[in-house]
């Protein structure tokens, strides 16, 4: 099994996570502020998360993977830092419960903490994969969202996710057959995951 074959497997659950109304708010500017808000604040909730999910990772990585997730990491840690300072100038409060649907999924990611570096691996390719193409289908973006569709449009975020998915692809060579089935099954999880996510956001409820 190559990560190539999840996308193609899961092709229906794949396009939910990746086009979503949400998206299409983005892309033509009729996105309710409120929405974009509550994703704002949530997302980065989220990636507070995934940074421990990430370091925990590193922690079990193999030696040739090392430099890319520590690579990840680094631009994780950034990445809040530019959140911190978009929610400053909206004037949001970054101090929010997380919704449930936001629980779920990062209760998914510290569980995969005590699963096989396979599942994990797996899992992040996915998600950060999930965020390229959904942001990239939303290009150019309307004007006051265009920074963000940019932000996760990059050459080099593209190329983040493909040396991501060489890790998986090498990650399920070796992994004995419970382990392969195990990451077979974690990525329409994150499918369905990345889904309820920005129906959360469009929502509220
Ligand atoms: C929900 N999925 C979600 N948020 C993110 N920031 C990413 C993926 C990519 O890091």
């Amino acid at each position: 099994m190559k990560a190539r074959e999840l996308l193609e497997r899961h092709r229906d659950l794949w396009s939910g996570a990746t086009r979503h109304p949400f998206l299409e708010g983005v892309r033509r500017g009729t996105l309710p502020r409120k929405a974009f808000e509550r994703w704002l604040v949530q997302d980065y909730l989220f990636v507070l998360e995934g940074l421990k999910f990430q370091a925990n990772l590193l922690a079990r990585a193999p030696r040739r993977d090392q430099r890319l997730l520590i690579g990840g990491l680094s631009d994780l840690e950034e990445e809040l830092g530019w959140f911190e300072e978009q929610a400053g100038r909206r004037g949001l409060d970054l101090h929010a419960r997380p919704h449930p649907i936001n629980a779920a999924y990062c209760g998914f990611l510290a569980r995969l903490k005590s699963e096989a570096y396979a599942a994990g691996i797996t899992a992040l390719w996915a998600l950060e994969r999930a965020y390229l193409e959904a942001w990239r289908g939303a290009a150019p973006g309307a004007p006051e969202y265009r920074e963000f569709v940019e932000h996760w449009s990059m050459p080099e975020f593209e190329e983040y996710v493909l040396r991501l998915e060489e890790a998986v692809d090498a990650a399920l060579g070796e992994a004995p057959e419970e382990e392969r089935a195990r990451a077979g099954r974690v990525f329409p999880e994150v499918a369905r995951l990345e889904r309820d996510f920005w129906e959360m956001a469009l929502e509220g409820g």
